[in-house]
Formats: C-alpha cells, structure tokens, sequence
C-alpha cells in the first residue's frame, strides 16, 4: 500500500438524549473521520473517539486534530506499507497521543483488508457469527427502570447501567431482579474511593455480572481488594491503556475482565495482543463503545467477532444515539444481535 492521501471530516451530532455519567453529561458528539487513500485510489475509514474534553481521557478532539495533522500524518504521507502492523513502529517515536494514532491505523486497515478483497473481521480470523448487542443505561436515577424496560422491547439482551457511590442499590437490585433473562453490567467510571468501598460492597448484592472500573485508572490495589472482597467479576476499562497495564492486572490479580478500546488502546496492533494475552490467561474480554458513529462501530463489530471475545459488548444500533448514523447500510439490532457485513473492509460506505 502506498499511502497517497488522508482527509480529516469533523462530525457533530446532538444526542437524542443527555448521556449522564457520574464524571460527565454528554449532549452532543464530535469525532473525527479519518479517510486514507492509496495509489489505487481505494479508500479506508477510521474514526476517531477522543472525546470534546479530557473527562474521559486526556486526548481532545482539538489534540487529536492537532496531531494528526501536525505529526501523524506527514509520517503517513507518501510511505509504502506492507502490512498495517507497521505503522506502530512508524508511530513508535510519538509519545502518548492514542486516539489519533488509532485512528490511522483503523483506516490502514479496512484499507489494506479491501486490497485483499475480505472483510476485515474475516482477514482478522473473526467467526463471522453474529454479534450480540448490548445498550448503556446513562440516565438520571429516576429513569434508570424505564429505560431498561425500553432496551428489553427493542431487543437488547445485554444492558450496562452507569453507577457511583450516590446510586440507590435497592432500585438497581430491583431492575436486575425483574429481568432474569438479562446481562446486567455496572459501571462506575472510577467513582468510587476507599472511603465509599463499603456502598461498593452493598452494590455486590445488587446481583450484576461485572463491576466495571469501580476505582480511578491507577489504583490497581483497591481493583485486587475488590477482586478479592467482592463475588462480583471486576472488570477494568480505563486502567488498560496498552498490554503493560493487561500484565500487571494478571500479576496484582486486579481483574478478572477487561474491556477493549481500540481507541484507549492505541489502535488494531496493541488491541490484538491484548486480546492475545487475554486468551492465554483466561481474561474475560468484551468490546466497550465510546458514544461513536458507524465507523467506529463497524471497526468494534470485526474485533468482537474474534475468537475468545465472548461477553456482549456496548453495540447498540446506528440510531440509538441520534436519527441518523454516517455509514450505509444502518447498524441493525435484530433479536438483540446484530448481523456482520459481508462486504469488503469494514463492510460500510461513508456517507459524504
Ligand atoms: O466508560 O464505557 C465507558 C461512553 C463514553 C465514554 C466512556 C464509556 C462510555 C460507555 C459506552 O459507557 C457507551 C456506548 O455504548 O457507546
Ligand atoms: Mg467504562
């Protein structure tokens, strides 16, 4: 692949709907569409997930713009690849900045999938089977039973609800309980210190399938005693930035599942050695969503395909989030799952 050129779209969509966590309200969505074009002129698509501010992670939209731009890009512009793989290593020298460098790799990939004419997910040895959905549960307390009900009728079998340590247990053991046929999901953004770890242990009754990061990203010691303390399976999102973090999860026996991010992750490359590591040590793996568009999601749809990736991800459908999604076709749950694309690359076209 000779890498000929990359544009950069902003996207900016209201939600339907506030997504209310305990660190931030989000109301409206920007991302990046990252587009690379080879000497054949075929066209590969990544997106980038960073968020407006760094409530999330430290990476902005506006630093993400900044160094592809800058940075990133001008490594990419005119370089002859033969396999995406490589582009870590071209990348090796920039610190941090993994989002934006994702983002690249993403589009390198569907690229380099759709020149040897197969979906990503079947290039990546993905199953082909398909995936099963799940929805995030991001209100304010009130609506938490009603809107669980609402994912029950549109089909979802899986649902996260967001917490902290200002959540009632008695009403979200009441949700769990009137739903036995579902996958229930906490996640509490590291909102939880030593001094609420006690509500934490209330939370334990509540009955849910994994404790997402109860503690900030660097308290490994407070994720074991968790882990030990607790019957709940813990389950770490934003302390796993790269395979280092994933190692020292097994050695400090922190977790027992992690949640993947390509984007949090740095890209394809890092993402797939996590779930490579993950396999050998019996870490239970899922797919995390990001609030983010088709492209993004068609990229999650391929990783979940692959083999030991077996919990329900954050996959709902291109609409749940606003009336209308930037890829053709739509992103469809049917029967609380959700079929992969045939077609070449990511398997979606970008809507210009
Ligand atoms: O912590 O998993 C998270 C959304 C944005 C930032 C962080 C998180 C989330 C979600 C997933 O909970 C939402 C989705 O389905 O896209
Ligand atoms: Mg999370």
């Amino acid at each position: 692949l000779t890498i000929k050129g990359i544009q950069l779209d902003t996207v900016r969509r209201p939600l339907k709907a506030p997504f209310k966590t305990a660190l931030q309200t989000v109301k409206e969505r920007e991302v990046l569409i990252v587009t690379v074009v080879d000497d054949s002129g075929l066209e590969g698509y990544g997106e980038c997930v960073a968020f407006s501010t760094p409530w999330y992670t430290e990476e902005t939209i506006a630093s993400c713009d900044f160094v592809l731009k800058e940075v990133l890009i001008p490594l990419m512009l005119g370089k002859t690849i033969e396999h995406p793989e490589q582009i870590q290593q071209l990348f090796s020298t920039i610190k941090g900045n993994r989002m934006a460098k994702a983002s690249i790799e993403m589009a390198v990939w569907d690229l380099y999938a759709k020149k040897k004419g197969q979906p990503l997910w079947q290039l990546l040895g993905g199953s082909g089977n398909p995936i099963p959905a799940g929805v995030v549960v991001a209100a304010v307390p009130g609506k938490i039973a009603e809107q669980v009900d609402r994912a029950v009728e549109a089909g979802y079998r899986r649902v996260k609800i967001k917490i902290s340590p200002d959540s009632d247990v008695n009403v979200l053991k009441e949700v769990v309980r009137k739903h036995p046929g579902l996958l229930f999901f906490a996640d509490a953004n590291g909102t939880f210190t030593e001094e609420s770890f006690e509500q934490l242990k209330d939370l334990d009754k509540a009955g849910f399938d994994l404790i997402e990061q109860p503690f900030g990203e660097k308290q490994w010691a407070f994720h074991a005693r968790a882990k030990k303390e607790m019957k709940t399976p813990v389950c770490l999102d934003e302390s796993i930035t790269c395979i280092e973090d994933v190692q020292r999860m097994i050695e400090e026996d922190a977790g027992d599942i992690i949640v993947l991010k390509m984007g949090r992750l740095g890209g394809w490359s890092e993402t797939l050695r996590v779930v490579e590591l993950c396999r050998q040590h019996g870490i239970g793996m899922w797919v995390g969503g990001m609030i983010e568009f088709g492209v993004s999601k068609a990229h999650n749809l391929a990783l979940a395909s692959l083999p030991g990736i077996t919990l329900p991800g954050d996959f709902s459908a291109s609409t749940h989030f606003w009336e209308e999604d930037i890829i053709v076709p739509d992103i469809q749950v049917e029967d609380g799952e959700i079929k992969l694309s045939k077609a070449n690359g990511i398997g979606y076209a970008v809507k210009r």
